[in-house]
C-alpha cells in the first residue's frame, strides 16, 4: 500500500518504514490491530477541520451539520452493537473515558477499588503513578495466588474493608471471563457503582463471544482500537439516564475539548463492520488462535498462566525458559515478532524487567491467519526463547509465512 503526502518525503519515508515492519513481522501485541481501509479512510477524511465542542443539535461552532450526523450514526450504531441505550463516542482514548467516569461519578478522596497492575490490571484504574492515584484513594483486589483467577471472596472481603464508590473489573492482562454478575451483587453489598473496563474484550463483546457488561455494570469503557478493530479511541456506555448525564459533563465540558470528528467517522465505520457476520466469524477465530497458541507454546513447556485463555490473550511466565520478559521480548523482536513484557501475577521483577510477556491474535488473525499459522508461530517462539535458535535466522523464517498473508494490498 502507498501513501503519497507530496512534498513531505521525511514522513513519508518513515509510514512506508512502519508498514514495512508491519508487513514482513508478526505483530503479537494483544492490544494492537489492523483497521481496515474503511476506517483509515473516515480517520483521514476533511472531517479533521471540524470544530464541534458540544454534542448533536448542542454545539459551540456552527456548520455542524453533517458531523452531528456522523456522530448520531457512531452513538447509534454502538448502542446497537452493545445492547445499550447510551453512548458517548468521544473519549479520545480509553485512559480518558475512565476518568470522565470517575470525574462524573467521584469527588477527590474517594475510593476506588480496582486489580492490581502487576496481576492484569490498568495505570488508569488508579496506579499511585497517575494523577487518578492522587486524586483518589485505590485500593486493590489480587487475583488467587494458586488459579490465578478472580477470587470473588478476596474482592469481596476487600469491599467490605475499604467500603469503595466505585469498584472496577475488566483487564490489560486478564485471559479468562469476566463474571459481571457476581461483581454487582458485591458492589450492591458495599453500595459501589460498578465499572466495567472493557477495552480488551470490547470486539469479544460485541460479537456475542464474552458475557455483556450490561446489565450487570452501571457503566462500561472501552477503547476502539483493540479487538473491537476501529481507529485509536475511547468511548463510554451505559444504560443508566442520571449516569449518562453526567457523563456527557464529564467529557464536555469537563475533560476534552473539540470531539476529534474524523476519529468519530472512523468509530462509525468500524462499529458497522463490527454489526457484520463477518466479524463474528473473525471473532471466533481470534479465540481460536489464542487457544491454539497457548497450548503449543505450553506443550513446550512455557507455563501460561492461569493454565491457558479463554480470550484473545494469554499471558506467558519465562521463569522456566530463565529468560525476563524484557530479554524475550528483545530477542522476538530481532526475530520479526513482537510482543510486550508484562508482569505476571505475583512477579519478582520490576514492571520494566517483568517475567513475562503478553500475546495476542488480534491483529495476525486479521491478517487471515488460522490454526495451522499457529503452530508455526509457536515454533519460531520456541525456537528463539527455548532453544536458543539465532534470531536473525529466524526472522527469515518469519517473513516468509507473513509474505503470505500482505496485510495491504
Ligand atoms: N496499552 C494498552 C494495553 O496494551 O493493554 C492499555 O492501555
Amino acid at each position: 500500500m502507498s501513501y503519497f503526502f507530496g512534498e513531505d518525503k521525511e514522513v513519508e519515508n518513515i509510514v512506508h518504514s512502519e508498514i514495512s515492519r508491519l508487513e514482513e513481522g508478526l505483530e503479537l501485541i494483544a492490544s494492537e490491530n489492523v483497521a481496515s481501509k474503511n476506517v483509515m479512510l473516515a480517520q483521514g477524511s476533511p472531517l479533521t477541520n471540524k470544530y464541534a465542542e458540544g454534542y448533536p443539535s448542542k454545539r459551540y461552532y456552527g456548520g455542524c451539520e453533517e458531523v452531528d450526523k456522523v456522530e448520531n450514526l457512531a452513538i447509534a450504531r454502538a448502542k446497537s452493537i452493545f445492547n445499550c441505550s447510551y453512548a458517548n463516542v468521544q473519549p479520545h482514548s480509553g485512559s480518558q473515558a475512565n476518568q470522565a467516569v470517575y470525574s462524573a461519578l467521584l469527588e477527590p478522596g474517594d475510593t476506588i477499588l480496582s486489580l492490581s497492575l502487576s496481576d492484569g490490571g490498568h495505570l488508569s484504574h488508579g496506579h499511585f503513578v497517575t494523577q487518578v492515584g492522587k486524586i483518589f484513594k485505590i485500593s486493590n483486589y489480587s487475583l488467587n495466588e494458586k488459579t490465578e483467577l478472580i477470587d470473588f471472596d478476596k474482592v469481596k472481603k476487600v469491599a467490605f474493608e475499604v467500603k469503595p464508590k466505585l469498584i472496577i473489573c475488566g483487564y490489560s492482562n486478564y485471559s479468562r471471563k469476566i463474571d459481571f454478575s457476581s461483581f454487582r451483587d458485591i458492589a450492591d453489598q458495599v453500595g459501589a457503582y460498578l465499572l466495567g473496563d472493557i477495552a480488551h474484550i470490547s470486539g469479544i463483546v460485541a460479537a456475542a463471544k464474552h458475557p455483556s457488561p450490561f446489565p450487570y455494570c452501571h457503566i462500561a469503557t472501552t477503547t476502539t482500537h483493540k479487538t473491537l478493530r476501529g481507529p485509536r479511541g475511547g468511548m463510554i456506555l451505559s444504560s443508566d439516564r442520571d449516569i449518562s448525564e453526567k457523563i456527557d459533563k464529564a467529557v464536555f465540558p469537563g475533560m476534552q475539548g473539540g470531539p476529534l470528528m474524523h476519529v468519530i467517522a472512523a468509530k462509525a465505520v468500524a462499529f458497522g463492520e463490527a454489526a457484520k457476520p463477518s466479524f463474528k466469524e473473525y471473532i471466533n477465530q481470534v479465540l481460536k488462535n489464542a487457544k491454539c497458541l497457548s497450548r503449543c507454546l505450553s506443550e513446550n513447556g512455557l507455563r501460561i498462566v492461569s493454565g491457558g485463555t479463554d480470550n484473545h490473550l494469554f499471558s506467558c511466565d519465562l521463569r522456566n525458559w530463565k529468560l525476563t520478559g524484557k530479554e524475550a521480548e528483545a530477542l522476538l523482536g530481532d526475530a520479526g515478532i513482537t510482543v510486550n513484557k508484562n508482569t505476571i501475577p505475583n512477579d519478582p521483577q520490576s514492571p520494566f524487567v517483568t517475567s513475562g510477556v503478553r500475546i495476542g491474535t488480534p491483529a495476525v488473525t486479521t491478517r487471515g491467519m488460522r490454526e495451522a499459522e499457529m503452530k508455526h508461530i509457536s515454533d519460531f517462539i520456541v525456537k528463539v526463547l527455548k532453544e536458543k535458535a539465532d534470531p536473525k535466522k529466524i526472522k527469515n523464517e518469519v517473513l516468509e509465512l507473513c509474505q503470505k498473508f500482505p496485510l495491504y494490498t
